[in-house]
């Protein structure tokens, strides 16, 4: 059941735009009876990172100047590349916030276990997507899934723990470090958006309960890879621009499904020749996206079947990607069924 954002909730208090974030998580713990607040506190861990990681890359254009990421600075120290200043900066809140027993990061081989015995949750995360774009100061983004484990706390984290399919997410969102900064997130009652205030540092609530239109003019795929699509990826596209459809692809992956989720279109990572699996990450890409374009009332496939439903193999597998406003998904899964992959 869906809360009215403008209604006070059980416990008398209303919430409504510019609510803070920290409030936001507060008053909506209600939602889950039973819950201790761990799920609360970490969202709080992550919406901490999250601003670290704003200002790190507010500042990754002046640290330019000085040189190029991976040479050392002014004072000697050495400079990271972003995405790897924004895992260290996830993994370490995630670690400290006592909330989680395992972390799946884009970043890392394997697992992280954290040996934490008192650990519920499980994150899987992309700490900064969109890696073309990260050193010329166009919008990129985080994503992260959250699941129960499903072995006894404090037991050795299992395999079962971390394959889960993305129907068992318990709470999934993202961070758009674009114009200004938003995070966006749900724990299964709808999506709520929240805009950074840098000179306050809060998220304060600006898109309440966002709902995605049914139906969009905006395809967004990489058209650079046409000749490695399947004939039916082929004809679905060549039928958006006979209906007249705008063409936007940023290449980041949150910033393209954000606005498509805001004002109604499709995007479409699908199998190429090179990648016959895609090339977004299930278990830290698609997946997250997936359960809040649901909340929404949108949708996401592969082409075959809900990409909630898939059940994951193995850390890093890639997925077709099929996501958006609910019709337009669904006239493309129906175009591209069984499609065959062919190089033109
Ligand atoms: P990354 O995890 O290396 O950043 O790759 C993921 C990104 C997505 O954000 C984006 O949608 C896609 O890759 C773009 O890929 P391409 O350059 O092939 O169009
Ligand atoms: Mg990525």
């Amino acid at each position: 059941m869906k809360i009215n954002p403008y209604q006070p909730d059980q416990s008398g208090m209303a919430y409504s735009v510019g609510t803070t974030l920290d409030r936001f998580i507060k008053l909506k713990q209600s939602d889950f009876p039973f819950a201790s607040g761990e799920l609360s506190q970490l969202l709080r861990d992550i919406a901490l990172a999250a601003k670290i990681v704003n200002r790190e890359t507010n500042r990754a254009g002046l640290a330019n100047i000085g040189g190029a990421f991976g040479q050392t600075n002014i004072q000697g120290e050495e400079q990271q590349k972003l995405d790897v200043i924004a895992n260290i900066r996830f993994i370490r809140a995630l670690s400290k916030g006592g909330e989680v027993c395992a972390i799946v990061s884009e970043e890392e081989d394997s697992v992280i276990d954290l040996q934490n015995g008192s650990g519920k949750y499980v994150v899987a995360i992309d700490p900064l997507d969109g890696s073309s774009n990260i050193d010329v100061n166009i919008s990129i983004g985080t994503i992260f899934s959250i699941y129960r484990r499903k072995t006894p706390v404090g037991s050795p984290i299992q395999l079962e723990d971390i394959m889960q399919p993305g129907s068992e997410q318990v709470a999934a969102g993202y961070v758009l470090y674009g114009s200004s900064t938003m995070l966006v997130y749900t724990t299964g009652f709808g999506v709520n958006g929240f805009t950074y205030e840098a000179s306050l540092g809060e998220f304060f609530l600006s898109h309440p309960d966002i709902q995605a239109p049914k139906d969009g003019k905006i395809y967004s795929i990489n058209e650079g890879s046409e000749l490695e699509w399947s004939q039916e990826i082929k004809e679905y596209i060549l039928s958006c621009k006979q209906q007249g459809y705008s063409a936007r692809y940023i290449g980041s992956l949150v910033a393209d499904f954000h606005r498509n989720l805001l004002k109604g279109g499709i995007y479409l990572y699908p199998a190429t020749v090179k990648n016959p699996s895609g090339k977004l990450r299930l278990l830290y890409e698609a997946n997250a996206l997936a359960l809040i374009a649901e909340q929404a009332g949108a949708q996401a496939t592969d082409g075959n079947q809900r990409i909630l439903d898939i059940q994951p193999e193995s850390l890093h597998q890639r997925t077709p990607l099929i996501i958006g406003s609910s019709r337009m998904v669904q006239e493309a899964s129906t175009k591209i069924k069984s499609s065959t992959l062919q190089k033109s």
